[in-house]
């Protein structure tokens, strides 16, 4: 049974050389989380690298610059602290030092995510963001908020709810925001760039999946793809893919919108999104035993071609929505629905 909670976690980190990361892919709560909990360590007179592939979007956040890539991670960390998302989905490099570490931790509010393989544990699946945890831990600290680590906050809060959109968004999520702007962020200029600003090609690519994509079981499943010569074509970058699956989600009539990545011939990331009727969490886990996330967000990785993981997954919720499998042909032909 591992320690829990963020005051057995910081004992613990005290006077070793810490590693802090998230999933591969990190996305706005991952990368903030990481800084500010780097920030915290520094404050305290201690010190921890943080390990990413850092999307271009995200250059902005304070120490940003120190950020190491994943693929030049060395060992010989005593402890690695994984952020916002489980130990299955490190890159390699990271894993490995994570597996070496003598203290494995995780930082976490993914209801999705188990004890097994910690010796510290702080996830609270109940929480709205990993930066909210941290936040309101440092709070109860009383570690001094300045304008950079409330950047480094406000970018975990308005990435986890869609800019205090979604169904998560709390009270205790706006008290934050309201700390955070008395700090001093610019929270218009962060909104346009984690939130808004895409390059491009990035939007030409979003606009190949939108035509693309295929409607099934009565309009109610919206499946958009990125095969890899989509992703040569719009010449991909890490984070341009942030928030196209939303944009298939929030199509009129649709429970669940997929998008489908290849990787490689065999291998496909699913990112998926419901509208709040189906659990996309557990419908990932049936996926792969490593799949999960939120009810509403979730995601898989899976060792197939993109064909059969789209059949699959067409498979099992035409199952669970009681629907009929059959794309609509005529939807990308004349636009029934409009
Ligand atoms: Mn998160």
């Amino acid at each position: 049974m591992p320690e829990q909670g963020p005051v057995s976690l910081l004992a613990a980190l005290e006077g070793r050389r810490v590693l802090l990361s998230g999933p591969v892919g990190p996305d706005g709560d991952s990368l903030g989380a990481c800084l500010a909990l780097q920030h915290w360590l520094r404050t305290l007179g201690g010190d921890a690298d943080v390990a990413a592939v850092l999307p271009q979007r995200y250059a902005f956040l304070p120490n940003a610059e120190g950020i190491v890539p994943d693929s030049r991670v060395e060992p010989g960390y005593d402890a690695v602290v994984v952020l916002d998302g489980d130990r299955h989905r490190l890159a390699p490099q990271v894993e490995a030092a994570f597996e070496a570490a003598e203290v494995r931790a995780i930082i976490d509010h993914h209801a999705s995510t188990t004890e097994d393989g910690y010796t510290h544990f702080w996830v609270d699946g109940g929480a709205v963001s990993t930066c909210e945890m941290l936040f309101e831990a440092m709070q109860a600290a009383e570690l001094p908020l300045d304008a950079d680590l409330a950047t480094m906050l406000y970018v975990g809060a308005i990435f986890d709810t869609g800019g205090f959109r979604y169904s998560n968004t709390r009270p205790s999520t706006h008290r934050m925001a309201a700390a955070l702007l008395e700090a001093g962020v610019d929270h218009a200029d962060i909104a346009l760039k984690v939130l808004m600003e895409r390059r491009l090609s990035a939007l030409r690519l979003l606009g190949d999946v939108i035509a693309d994509a295929t409607s099934y079981c009565d309009g109610q499943v919206l499946v958009g793809r990125v095969p890899l010569a989509m992703a040569k074509r719009r010449k991909l970058r890490p984070g341009d893919l942030e928030g196209v699956v939303d944009a298939l989600v929030h199509v009129k009539g649709v429970e669940v919108g997929a998008l489908l990545i290849e990787r490689r011939a065999t291998r496909v990331k699913a990112s998926l999104r419901s509208a709040g009727s189906l659990d996309v969490a557990a419908l990932a886990a049936e996926l792969v035993p490593s799949g999960g996330g939120h009810a509403k967000a979730a995601g898989a990785v899976v060792d197939c071609t993109l064909a059969e993981l789209e059949e699959r997954l067409v498979a099992k919720l035409a199952r669970c929505l009681g629907a009929a499998e059959t794309s609509m042909a005529l939807a990308s032909a004349g636009e029934a629905d409009s």
